[in-house]
């Protein structure tokens, strides 16, 4: 049982935490098979933050909006982060693409071709001037880069080509400004990828300096990977700077964040509470990084900010005196009962309740459906545009 007085903390930081939604869920995506478009969606950067809007008007915690250059490009960053705050929120990370031109066939800043390399580098040089208008404090990056065959390029000079843009984009960083460096195992390379892993990102990280730490991608891991290991030593070293959730089943799925392995999801979030790192001011970004191929998009975004709140409230309630307490004596069976006991809890009743006391309702996906929007945006929007991949 959890004594009053921590619950008081534990709504608390429930109430400070932030949950950052990217612009391309809200757009019409599919697999390579299909993309099954859905009546309503995005035509515009603008349609898209007002979409995130909406979801952060229903659930509180979500009042950033992470943007994709060229998906989002516009001619006024300026002015399109003006819309922005007008709807209650703020443009948050800034994501590069390297990815989407023929050019890129064989790699962007790791290509043997000296002068793609900096064609590549000169987009992420252009992603930090959006950065300048728009406020944002963090620059995303993940590159596609790798190879199919053993042989088809040298591995190591393709880390030093990677290191030579990282060190130019590093460099061109403002005071405020920070670099994310995200990871993935496979995928579209599928013998070597440049940056496949943690230990990859940390190290160019580590290289680069403070403003360089590393973002975990949930879906970006070979299966068995214990996802929490990695967020405990990241933490430890300073080197954790943001997450792009989702859930996964078999490769890099992109499904709702908690609907695979909501354990997993709480195991993550306990390493996260363990390390006092829940605060927004600590600055790690907490974002998703999804695509809604099949199911309603504002609703399972809804439902993605709440599974995340409930995974982060049973975190919270994890009793860390007596789990510490049983792991110094030793006591496998009664600390492991420890962390099973919070995360068995239904917090579903303190959420809504918080959630009461800020003056929202308690079933966000319900008020949604209640709200009229959904059919305000299929009336008025016709032929929604595509997220990006699976054209
Ligand atoms: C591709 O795997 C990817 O899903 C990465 O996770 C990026 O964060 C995202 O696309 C947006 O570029
Ligand atoms: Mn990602
Ligand atoms: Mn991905």
């Amino acid at each position: 049982m959890i004594a009053v007085g921590d619950l008081t903390a534990v709504k608390q930081a429930l109430r400070a935490q932030r949950i950052e939604t990217p612009s391309w869920a809200y757009a019409n995506s599919g697999t390579r098979f299909k993309v099954f478009p859905q009546p309503g969606v995005p035509r515009t950067p603008e349609e898209k933050i007002a979409d995130a809007a909406t979801v952060h008007r229903f659930t509180g915690v979500a009042p950033s909006v992470a943007l994709h250059i060229p998906w989002d490009k516009v001619d006024d960053y300026g002015a399109l982060t003006a819309f922005a705050r007008d709807l209650g929120i703020e443009i948050g990370a800034i994501n590069t693409n390297v990815f989407q031109d023929e050019d890129y066939k064989l790699g962007s800043v790791t290509n043997p071709d000296a002068g793609i390399r900096r064609k590549a580098t000169d987009h992420l040089l252009e992603a930090i001037s959006i950065m300048d208008a728009t406020g944002s404090r963090d620059l995303k990056l993940w590159f596609s880069d790798g190879i199919n065959y053993p042989g088809q390029d040298d591995i190591r000079d393709r880390q030093d080509r990677l290191a030579v843009a990282l060190k130019e984009t590093y460099d061109r960083l403002g005071d405020h400004q920070r670099m994310l460096l995200e990871y993935k195992l496979f995928e579209p390379a599928f013998y070597a990828t440049d940056v496949p892993d943690w230990g990859t990102s940390y190290a160019h990280c580590i290289e680069l300096g403070e403003k360089a730490t590393v973002c975990i991608d949930t879906g970006h891991h070979a299966p068995g990977t214990n996802i929490e290991f990695i967020v405990a030593f990241l933490l430890r070293a300073g080197k954790l700077g943001a997450f792009d959730f989702n859930s996964r089943f078999y490769a890099d799925d992109d499904l709702m964040v908690g609907a695979a392995d909501p354990f997993q999801l709480f195991r993550i979030m306990y390493e996260i509470v363990r390390g006092d790192a829940l605060d927004p001011a600590y600055g790690i970004a907490f974002m998703l990084d999804q695509c809604h191929n099949i199911e309603a998009k504002i609703p399972a975004i809804i439902r993605s900010v709440m599974n995340v709140q409930e995974a982060t409230a049973k975190a919270l309630l994890v009793d860390r005196d007596a789990l510490r307490t049983a792991q110094q004596a030793g006591d496998v069976l009664a600390a492991n009962a420890v962390l099973m006991d919070a995360y068995n809890t239904d917090v579903r009743p303190l959420l809504a309740e918080l959630r009461e006391d800020s003056g929202l309702d308690p079933d966000p996906v319900a008020a949604y459906h209640r709200s009229g929007y959904q059919e305000k945006i299929v009336a008025e929007r016709a032929g929604g545009t595509q997220a990006g991949w699976g054209a």
